[in-house]
């Protein structure tokens, strides 16, 4: 294959993943809001798919993913079942926690994902772990951990990123930087430059990207990753995004300027700026379409037979749950 071949095939399959992972976030809305089939929060990564699409193109399927809360587009990208996913954000049999879980506590381990975290910073010093896991059994695995730009203020980033980088672990952090905390702008809680200067300040490499270009995310992490394959040591990616939709599919979002949102739609979409690029390696509209609407087909079907599985049965409620007794049963 020719560079140029490579290079469209790549940028083909950008394009593909961040159209699925739009698609099955456009379904999960639906399904939360008009059909009311998901009990909790959804929390939409809509307008940050080059980030989840650019970075974990350049992960295996057994390496590491740690994620949070805003999941969904992670872990498609690290391959897992879109179908097994939206069973479990409608607590059916056959989700990918046994329906237990639902959108902020997916996992998967057969692809490499142990988990999205619905405790801000919490899934970065896991993620240290694994990676120390990996260190001392001698693998050749890495682990990708994302998280948003609001964990940066909590403590397990310092302690995560500061184990990673005593240990020297074969770690990836990505701040996921969508310049909202919930309904507060991050940038006027964050004290200092931020996620890149507080990363270099404990010994890392830190690189930021515009996490709108998927091409740019890919390149890069691509770099990023070869480094930490060949014995580098943590790296940290400060990917620059933006989150068009509210906190949660249910937030209005009134908290912020007028026009804004709709300002980045129109100026700052990573599928039309990939589409662009594509047009420009000389694809045709209808091959760009026709890539848009296989990703709507193959969702629109993902949320139709989620809808209609069956709820597990009953006992499933006391499945892999442990059960210790209570002190007064002399437990402890
Ligand atoms: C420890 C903790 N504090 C507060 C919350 C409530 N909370 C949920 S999401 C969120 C904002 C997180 O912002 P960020 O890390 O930037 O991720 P984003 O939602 O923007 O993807 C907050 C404060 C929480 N889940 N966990």
């Amino acid at each position: 294959m020719t560079t140029a071949d490579h290079n469209t095939r790549r940028a083909r399959d950008l394009l593909a993943m961040m159209e699925r992972i739009r698609a099955f976030e456009e379904q999960a809305c639906l399904a939360a809001e008009r059909d009311k089939l998901v009990l909790g929060a959804i929390h939409p990564s809509i307008g940050q798919e080059a980030v989840a699409a650019g970075v974990m193109c350049n992960f295996n399927r057994d390496d590491i993913l740690l994620s949070t809360h805003r999941g969904h587009g992670h872990t498609l990208a690290k391959g897992a079942d879109p179908l097994a996913m939206m069973r479990e954000l409608l607590g059916r049999e056959g989700g990918c926690c046994g329906g237990k879980g639902g959108s902020m506590h997916i996992a998967d381990f057969g692809v490499g994902m142990l988990g999205a975290n619905g405790v801000v910073g919490a899934n970065i010093t896991i993620a240290a772990g694994a990676a120390h896991g990996l260190k001392l059994q001698g693998s050749d695995r890495i682990v990708v951990d994302i998280f948003g730009d609001g964990a940066i203020n909590r403590g397990p980033f310092l302690e995560g990123v500061n184990w990673a980088s005593v240990f020297d672990l074969p770690i990836l952090f990505v701040c996921e930087d969508n310049q909202y905390s919930a309904t507060t702008k991050t940038s006027s809680v964050t004290g200092g430059p931020g996620a890149a200067a507080r990363a270099e300040a404990l010994g890392l490499r830190a690189t930021t990207v515009d996490g709108n270009d998927a091409e740019a995310v890919a390149d890069v992490t691509a770099e990023i990753t070869a480094r930490i394959r060949a014995g580098g040591g943590p790296e940290m990616l400060h990917a620059i995004t933006y989150r068009r939709t509210g906190h949660t599919s249910f937030d209005p979002a009134g908290y912020r300027p007028e026009g804004e949102s709709e300002h980045e739609a129109k100026t700052n979409d990573p599928i039309t700026r990939q589409r662009a690029v594509l047009a420009g390696m000389g694809l045709s509209a209808d091959e760009l379409d026709a890539v848009h609407t296989a990703a709507q087909s193959e969702m629109v079907q993902v949320l139709a037979d989620a809808a209609a599985t069956p709820f597990p049965a009953d006992d499933m409620a006391l499945q892999d749950v442990q059960d210790i007794g209570s002190p007064a049963q002399g437990a402890y």
